[in-house]
């Protein structure tokens, strides 16, 4: 006898025919988002320039015989493309060229960004969730949730899963430990290299890392921490286009791939996660910044973990990563678009 069938879920990528967008689709397409039994419709949007791109793509989805693939549209229009979509990740974005200075750079995004948003609030699906991965990430999210006054805000967020899954690698390599044994790292702040990734409240194999560390570095953990493990997760990016050639792209996919499964799915017992999220003034983060927190997610959203002690070495650099993004926010204001 058959299994009822489900309901397709309706997933928007932008940037589609990009790096990103081209180690996320087949993903997505394979079930490994959403679950092994959600069929899928896939919307693709582009800028002109970038349609043939997703259409090989698109091709390329279709030789894959997905099982769970019900359609693939692509679009230049993003009304059209988030039209009733259930989720949308915002992955294209305007890159820093040579020259450029960062208000150029704010300028450039929240034209892209804020007609996205406006876009979401007009068509989405009532229940719709909306990651943003293209960078300046939490500001853009920003932009894209102003411009969405009818979408509750708890409904966006930046993608800092890759920050906290490059947290949680370089933590298991210097502990030589399997990642599978860490829990309750966090990344705080900004998606740049102001972020803070924090080990103070993370366990290995249940035991304090800490004082794993400290039988490893003696009294030089902090050290090592500020000069070596934090600076190394922090500018990550950088390391993968010096080493690669060009930006991270797998590993970006697949922090976004985990972002929507743990949202829909719930993260479990795994202790938390990091996203960034609408602040509602958690950890004295001002209102309305989009700032990383410790997360976990029963499947209806994510929550902030609250009630964590932050050192002050971790107030002092939670502070300057909210303060970069008081700056950004403030750039956004000048321009008008907020
Ligand atoms: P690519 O340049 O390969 O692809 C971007 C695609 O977006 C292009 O095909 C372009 O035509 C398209 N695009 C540009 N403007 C658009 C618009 N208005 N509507 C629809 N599509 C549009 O970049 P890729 O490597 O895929 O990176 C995408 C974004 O992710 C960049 O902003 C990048 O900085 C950001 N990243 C964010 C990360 C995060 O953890 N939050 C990590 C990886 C990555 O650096």
């Amino acid at each position: 006898m058959d299994a009822t069938p489900q309901t397709p879920t309706t997933v928007t990528i932008t940037g589609a025919g990009g790096q990103i967008g081209y180690a996320l689709l087949f993903r997505i397409a394979s079930g490994a988002m959403l679950g092994a039994d959600r069929p899928v419709r896939l919307r693709l949007l582009e800028i002109p320039q970038g349609i043939k791109a997703a259409e090989g793509t698109a091709l390329e989805l279709q030789d894959c015989a997905f099982p769970l693939l019900q359609e693939v549209e692509i679009t230049d229009d993003p009304r059209v493309a988030f039209d009733a979509t259930d989720i949308a990740l915002l992955v294209g974005a305007r890159p820093r060229t040579a020259g450029m200075e960062r208000g150029d750079l704010l300028a450039a995004n929240a034209g892209i960004f804020g007609p996205q948003g406006a876009a979401l609030n007009d068509v989405a699906a009532d229940g719709v969730r909306v990651l943003v991965v293209g960078n300046p990430a939490n500001t853009n999210a920003l932009i894209a949730a102003a411009a969405a006054p009818d979408i509750p805000a708890d409904r966006f967020a930046a993608l800092t899963r890759l920050d906290h899954d490059r947290a949680l690698a370089q933590l298991a390599a210097e502990l030589e430990c399997p990642v599978s044994d860490l829990q309750n790292v966090t990344i705080w702040g900004n998606h740049s290299a102001t972020q803070y990734p924090d080990i103070d409240h993370a366990t290995v194999a249940g035991r304090p890392v800490r004082e794993a560390l400290a039988e490893r570095r003696g009294d030089a953990v902090d050290t090592w921490l500020d000069e070596e493990y934090i600076p190394r997760v922090a500018r990550r990016g950088a390391e993968i286009i010096a080493v690669r050639g060009s930006s991270s792209a797998a590993s970006a996919a697949n922090a976004a791939i985990a972002h929507v499964r743990d949202l829909v799915s719930g993260n479990g017992s795994r202790g938390w996660t990091s996203a960034a999220l609408i602040s509602r003034g958690e950890y004295g983060v001002p209102e309305g910044l989009v700032c990383s927190f410790p997360v976990t997610s029963d499947g209806t959203g994510y929550r902030v973990v609250e009630g964590l002690e932050l050192g002050g070495r971790g107030r002092g650099r939670l502070d300057a990563s909210v303060a970069e993004l008081v700056a950004e926010r403030e750039a956004v204001r000048e321009l008008g678009v907020l």
